[in-house]
């Protein structure tokens, strides 16, 4: 495998056999509170008053980035520590306040904990036709911008589910588009189900195969989320003749149970724009003239 600059031997195998890491401390509250004061606004809801709260779930676009190497160091060398290390690593790797606001989902159902019913797992990468070795979502990731206590809309994650999603992914060369994984499937082979809870401030660098869901929030604290991936410069590999997988690379010749794979992409890797960007771009203009009005655009 590749060495590593920051994380240790322990953090490593960690990953290797849950497939995910949590950092804590990785930016201040301060600025987590700038960018979500301003979230407010683009909203146009009180942050407390809930009746103002029409939708309870929101996935908001993007006004803002800040580039990770400089806000938070230790994020950008861990992911490039599980990616190989930072010349295989796409530059450029942001946060934004495109937050996915959890604020009270689901508060008119009893709690479900996670399990094989809890609807809405899904792979993340709805903007590429996905192969084993995919560049576009080299780690998935959960930027933690509220603390978020248990059945607080903590995202949902199956533990084990590497294992199926690569398998899935071998058997399939020509590639699969976002919305034809059959997930219930996949999740059918899955036993290890957590509710991810955490602090402002917690980043979680997670496997790209690993299913996830949203959850309910009945606690009706309001949840700041991102999930920005980060990209790779080039696809993965998993027959490497100097043997130097990334832990990423690593986990799938784990999860198919061999020392190498010689994998082929025989479909052409393809952009798929989802219907989420041309819904975010309409609530962008809403949200600028929401700014301009308290005299912030
Ligand atoms: O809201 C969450 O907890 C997870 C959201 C998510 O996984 C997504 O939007 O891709
Ligand atoms: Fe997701």
């Amino acid at each position: 495998m590749t060495s590593t600059k920051v994380l240790s031997s322990g953090q490593i195998e960690q990953f290797l056999t849950q497939g995910y890491l949590i950092l804590h401390d990785c930016f201040s509250r301060e600025f987590a509170q700038e960018w979500k004061e301003r979230a407010w606004i683009r909203l146009g809801y009180d942050p407390d008053a809930p009746t103002t709260w029409e939708k309870g779930r929101i996935h908001m676009p993007a006004h803002q980035r800040a580039e990770v190497q400089s806000l938070a160091p230790q994020v950008w060398d861990a992911a490039c520590d599980l990616l190989g290390g930072e010349e295989r690593v796409q530059p450029g790797f942001s946060f934004s306040d495109a937050f996915i606001v959890n604020l009270r989902d689901g508060d008119d159902r009893p709690w479900q904990e996670p399990s094989r019913q809890t609807p809405g797992w899904h792979k993340d990468g709805d903007f590429f036709r996905h192969f084993l070795d995919s560049p576009e979502q080299g780690l998935l990731t959960l930027v933690i911008w509220s603390d978020i206590e248990p059945r607080g809309g903590g995202t949902f994650v199956a533990r084990d589910s590497v294992p199926a999603v690569s398998r899935f992914l071998a058997q399939h060369p020509a590639g699969v588009l976002p919305n034809q994984f059959p997930t219930q499937e996949l999740i059918d082979q899955c036993h290890d189900f957590i509710e991810v809870t955490g602090r402002t401030g917690d980043v979680v660098l997670l496997h790209p195969f690993m299913l996830h869901a949203s959850s309910q929030n009945h606690l009706k604290v309001p949840r700041f989320l991102t999930n920005p991936p980060v990209h790779l410069k080039e696809p993965m590999q998993f027959n490497r003749t100097d043997a130097a997988y990334s832990p990423v690379e690593q986990a799938v010749l784990n999860a198919l149970g061999v020392e190498h794979f010689d994998f082929q992409a025989t479909g052409s890797r393809e952009k798929v724009v989802p219907e989420r960007v041309l819904r975010q771009r309409k609530m962008i203009e809403d949200e600028q003239a929401r700014l301009a009005a308290a005299n912030l655009a």
